[in-house]
């Protein structure tokens, strides 16, 4: 049997034997560490893409660039909500996969039947009334809270997804038609009203007027109720029609339409809030900004385009 031995650093054979302690210390510290090339390439990143740096940037930062890089780069500065008449294929396919990914089986909560549960028990008990997103205080910032937190989760399945918006102001013929597949609406377990009939919706000149007035709760009250945000679901009827209503993908965009015309509304009165900024958005996990907390659509990363 072949005795072991060992090759020092120079390439010198020595049986192990023959080594003394002392001479093994020394020619295990004379082994040099194995250094390999690293094939490296620059990443040019576009400057649109490029973030201020944040103040919060410390020494730490510089020690653990994976802590820093994702405050630089590939995340534009807000998400901007589109008008659903300017959404391309690929853009309608994000949003339609996004929610029904998210109403798959064994999806982590929050699932999409948990968004639909809390909205049926704002509508339909009396601790959800309490919570003021209907005929109440809190009309406009809950229904905020709760886009903003759907679209968190939509972003978990593909962070390139926005809610689009539905202005059915302008365009009240029809309803989207990337939402009015018949087999999807099957699939989606929703059903719609016989047919789509737009007339009687709120017309340009009475969203102008609204829009004028300075009163926040004259704004909300007359903005919930027809001929603007209610008459949209009884028009459009089936599941809309019901405290379920959010089951139907389309609510999504009717409420990002009444999002921004309250984000519109806020740019032509600056400082004119709700009454109780304190107050916190229900029901806990899902919902958790106070009313303040909501009030700018940057803070809460969004703008609409
Ligand atoms: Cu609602």
């Amino acid at each position: 049997m072949a005795r072991p031995k060992l090759q020092t650093a120079r390439g010198k054979l020595v049986a192990e034997w023959s080594v003394k302690p002392a001479e093994l210390k020394a020619l295990h510290a004379a082994k040099r560490p194995k250094v390999e090339k690293i094939k490296t390439r620059v990443v040019r990143i576009a400057k649109s893409e490029l973030r201020i740096m944040p103040s919060e940037f410390t020494a730490a930062h510089l020690l653990h660039p994976h802590r820093w890089w994702p405050f630089y780069f590939c995340r534009p500065r807000y998400r901007v909500r589109k008008n659903q008449k300017n959404l391309t294929p690929t853009e309608w396919q994000r949003f339609i996969h996004a929610i029904e990914a998210l109403a798959e089986s064994g999806m982590p909560s929050p699932t999409y039947a948990e968004f639909v549960q809390i909205h049926i028990d704002a509508m339909d008990t009396p601790a959800g009334h309490m919570w003021g997103a209907h005929g109440g205080a809190n009309f406009l910032s809950w229904h905020r809270e709760y886009l903003a937190k759907l679209e968190a989760r939509l972003i978990a399945i593909n962070p390139l997804v926005t809610l689009p918006y539905w202005d059915w102001v302008t365009d009240r013929t029809a309803i989207p038609a990337a939402l009015t597949d018949s087999q999807d609406i099957s699939d989606w377990g929703i059903t719609r009203g016989a047919s789509f009939n737009g007339n009687s919706l709120a017309s340009a000149a009475q969203l102008n007027a609204l829009l004028a007035g300075n009163n926040f709760n004259t704004f909300q009250n007359t903005l919930e109720a027809a001929p603007f945000h209610n008459r949209l679901h009884v028009l459009v009827g089936g599941t809309m029609a019901t405290s379920a209503s959010p089951a139907d993908p389309l609510f999504w965009l009717h409420h990002a339409f009444i999002d921004k015309i309250w984000a519109d509304w806020q740019t032509l009165h600056p400082g004119v809030n709700p009454p109780n900024p304190a107050d916190v958005l229900q029901p806990a996990p899902i919902m958790t900004r106070t009313v303040a907390q909501v009030l700018d659509t940057r803070a809460l990363g969004y703008v609409y385009a």
